[in-house]
């Protein structure tokens, strides 16, 4: 995969690529990157790349004609890659346009800064536009590495642990179990015992239920995108049940029940 960003600040995605995953998957030649200084194809002794809006307002807009160089010369390196603007107007990028993106040989990112681009530019040379989410960043910098950062861990080899990719979040619509290391008891709190057992099987069942918890608590739209299973079924009757008891024990006359409230 070739990555290619055009930004006016090209030592924010040099310091990106060369740490951690990134810098492994690079020197493994699962990925390449090259930053394009779109200053370095503007014009005149100071360079300018922005330029005050037609129709006036504040801020400033990214002059076309720098943009447009280095767009040219990204697509001499990389000719079958799309160009993506980072856009607080774009798609809302998420794990199947991810899993898209890391079909092709290469991408085009350009990252914007002060109010936009020329929709000159857009219109002439933009193939898709994508925001990060509904939060406003200073430039498409951030944007960008977040997207190159989910694109590099789906490549195959990027991880080393070749099947991690498809163990987590989002990939099969259920959040994360909780995670543990040592020392076994910290600050008062023990760690859940099924993960001491030594039951391989009785964990990776413990592990389904705890993301299964988290899932219907945190994020309940996403049983909605993928029905739940039979195994999960079960473990919501199992807990339906213990509800339904503790319910039950208030009816009876227990802690509570003859309260006013509720
Ligand atoms: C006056 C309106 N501007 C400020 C609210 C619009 C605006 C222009 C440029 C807002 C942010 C930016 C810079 N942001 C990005 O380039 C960007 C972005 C983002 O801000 N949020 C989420 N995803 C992205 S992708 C690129």
């Amino acid at each position: 995969m070739k990555f290619i960003a055009l930004t006016i600040f090209p030592e924010l995605l040099q310091a990106f690529w060369d740490n951690g995953i990134m810098r492994r998957a690079t020197a493994e030649g699962i990925i390449a990157s090259t930053a394009i200084n779109i200053r370095d194809h503007a014009q005149g002794r100071h360079r300018v790349t922005d330029d005050r809006p037609y129709g006036g307002g504040c801020g400033m807009v990214m002059k076309p004609e720098p943009l447009a160089a280095a767009i040219e010369a990204a697509r001499q390196m990389a000719p079958t890659a799309p160009t993506i603007l980072l856009s607080p107007q774009g798609q809302q990028f998420n794990q199947a346009m991810a899993q898209q993106l890391a079909r092709h040989q290469g991408l085009i990112l350009v990252c914007g800064r002060y109010e936009g681009i020329d929709e000159r530019v857009t219109e002439q040379y933009i193939d898709l536009e994508v925001s990060i989410g509904d939060f406003v960043l200073t430039g498409g910098e951030l944007a960008a590495m977040a997207v190159m950062d989910a694109v590099t861990r789906l490549l195959p080899g990027a991880l080393g642990n070749e099947d991690s990719a498809d163990q987590d979040s989002f990939k099969d619509q259920r959040l994360d179990c909780g995670h543990h290391t040592r020392p076994p008891q910290f600050q008062g709190r023990d760690v859940p015992e099924v993960l001491l057992s030594g039951n391989h099987d009785l964990i990776a069942r413990w592990r389904r239920a705890d993301g299964l918890m988290r899932t219907l608590v945190r994020r309940p739209d996403l049983l909605r995108v993928k029905p739940l299973n039979a195994e999960e079924a079960a473990i919501l009757e199992k807990w339906r049940h213990e509800i339904d008891v503790l319910l039950q024990g208030r009816r009876d006359g227990g802690p509570g029940s003859s309260s006013g409230s509720g």
